[in-house]
Order: structure tokens, then sequence, then C-alpha cells
């Protein structure tokens, strides 16, 4: 014990992911944070849900920017600096920038240096014109553009993949208004948003036949059980996924199956049966509710793009001048 109260803190202090996760797992209901999941085997089934039959956002999205691409690209003004949020791959901004030929430059901006870096590298071959000048850094958090971009005359944001539904509304507002401080006054915002539907088809999109979503899900153990050194059993818990109509979001649980007790970091974890992890929550909006929420922080919408089922939106936003300087248009 001696020892244990001596290195615990530390690694706390050192490793967020120890802290988040025995935080978690010690609240009176468990959870995990969804960011976690895309350590590399993560983001490699992650990238295979997007493939599947069932989970329609990333097709659905994917056709709306090839559809009404170059529509959307009107939003980007000749020189400006087009910003992407949270981008690992970087196949949707490809189909935006299509659309826009002469940019002062495209800035990736992801937690995850490889998966950036390497994207980057492929743009470039492509794009040998374009300045693209990723920035490693959480989107949560201020950041520092590259100057390049901060003196091009124009700023676009965007913000695709439905992540703003991993957000609680708090933080989806946080980060809106953290997108805001970055882009500065004037600048444009495009978000992609995964939309109210029938729980149906929610609830297939997250529990796929082939059970790579179950997979996905059940990696975050995989990776507590390695990098934290726990021991939980895989076989003993169950992946749980359900559309919780009056929060208007699908939860993602792993349920133990049994009554069981787990070991982290020196602490002894203890499960009662059916007891679930609450892993994530992706919410889903309205064109309405998503409009509300944005121009609550000062983010006037302007249009917004929806697929023939409305599945899915891609909507789009004018940060508000300043009260006391009004420009007409
Ligand atoms: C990447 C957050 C948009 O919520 O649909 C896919 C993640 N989770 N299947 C989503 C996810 C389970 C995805 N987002």
């Amino acid at each position: 014990m001696v020892a244990l109260a001596r290195t615990l803190p530390t690694i706390q202090a050192e490793n967020p992911f120890a802290a988040d996760v025995l935080a978690g797992l010690q609240a009176p209901r468990k959870h995990l944070l969804a960011k976690y999941f895309y350590d590399a085997e993560g983001s490699r089934l992650f990238e295979e849900i997007t493939k599947l039959p069932e989970y329609y956002p990333t097709r659905t999205e994917m056709k709306l920017l090839r559809d009404y691409g170059s529509e959307i690209g009107k939003l980007i003004p000749e020189g400006a600096a087009l910003v992407e949020f949270g981008s690992g791959s970087t196949k949707k901004a490809r189909l935006l920038l299509k659309a826009a030929p002469k940019l002062a430059a495209y800035v990736p901006v992801d937690i995850c240096g490889e998966m950036i870096e390497s994207e980057a590298a492929g743009l470039r071959r492509d794009r040998p014109q374009l300045p693209v000048l990723p920035v490693v850094a959480d989107i949560c958090q201020p950041f520092a553009l590259p100057d390049i971009a901060r003196n091009a005359p124009a700023r676009v944001g965007f913000f695709p993949g439905s992540t703003i539904g991993n957000f609680e509304a708090h933080e989806a507002a946080d980060f809106l208004r953290n997108a805001a401080k970055i882009l500065g006054p004037d600048s444009t915002l495009i978000i992609g948003a995964d939309l109210i539907k029938a729980p149906e088809i929610l609830n297939a999109a997250y529990n796929d036949k082939q059970r790579v979503t179950a997979k996905f899900n059940k990696n975050l153990l995989v990776r507590i059980n390695r990098e934290l050194g726990a021991n939980f059993k895989l076989e003993c818990f169950e992946h749980q996924a359900f559309y919780n109509r009056e929060r208007s979001r699908v939860e993602m649980h792993l349920a133990a199956m049994k009554r069981q007790k787990v070991r982290i970091l020196g602490e002894t974890i203890d499960f009662r049966a059916g007891e679930t992890i609450h892993t994530e929550n992706s919410y889903k909006y309205s064109v309405e509710s998503l409009n509300a929420l944005a121009g609550g922080v000062g983010w006037m919408p302007l249009k917004a793009w929806t697929d023939a089922k409305k599945y899915f939106v891609i909507a789009s936003f004018k940060l508000q001048a300043r009260p006391k300087v009004t420009r007409s248009l």
C-alpha cells in the first residue's frame, strides 16, 4: 500500500488516460471517455465500421459532399484558410478542397500526430500547390493557427463526421466558442451532424450483424488491459447499444455478464451482474436543434444540406459580427 500511495498519483499525473479510466470506473455510474476508443486498433475498427451496410453516417456525409461540394465550396472565399477540426482522415476535406482551388492553407487539427502527418503527406503529393499545415492539438482547447492561416483574408472551419455528437450540449457549446475564438471575426463554420431518425435505423447502425461495433466497443477494455495492466476478461462483458429517445442519443455500454472484480493500477473494481460501463454517447440532432445550439453561441445559421432520407446534415454558419460593428451584406 505504501508503494502504491506513492506511485499511483504519479501514474495519474503523467498519464491522463490512466487518471480518466480510474476516475470513470470508480464513479457510482461507471463510464469511460469515447475519445479513448481511437488507439491504432480502434481507429482501424472505426474505419471498418464506416464501410458496414448498417452504418449510414459516413457514406451519407460523403455523398452530400460529392453532391453539394461545389455549392458548399462557395462558402470558402479565394485565399482563405480551411481549418479542419478533429480531422483524422482527409478524405472528406478532399471533396471540399476540390471546390476551393485557391486556398492560403489547409490546416488539419487533431490530437493524433501520426495520423495527421501521414494524411498531410498524402495530400501534399496530390496538391503540391496547397500548403498543408497540420496542428497537433485538442480541438476543445485554445490553440494557435499557423501564421499563413492567421494572416489569410478569411478562415473557414470544417467539423465533419458528426464528431459533435460525442459532446454533451455544454461541451458542444464550449467547442463552438473555442472554434469562434480560433477562427476569428467573420469566419464560417461547416458542421456535419447525424440527424434524429427512426430508432430501428439507429439501433441497427450501432448493432451491426458482423459485430464490428461490438469489437470496437470492447477494444477499449483491450486497450486498458494492455496500457494499464488491467485484467478485464473480454468474454465476461457484452456490447450494448440503443437509442435513448428522451435524450436524442445512441448510448453504448459494456455490460458485466456476471458479478466480478477487475484489478487495475493496484485498485479493485467491483461489478454487479448486469452493471454497465457507459462508453459512448452519440447525440442526434435536428437541423433546428443544431442551429439553436450554434446560434446560442454566436454562429448564425446559413445554409444546410440534407440527403433525400434526411439521415444526415451538413450545416453552415457565419460568426456573428460584434453588435457594435454591424455590417450590411
Ligand atoms: C465517430 C462519433 C461519429 O457516434 O457514430 C461509431 C463513433 N461509435 N460506432 C458515431 C461510433 C460506434 C461515431 N462518431
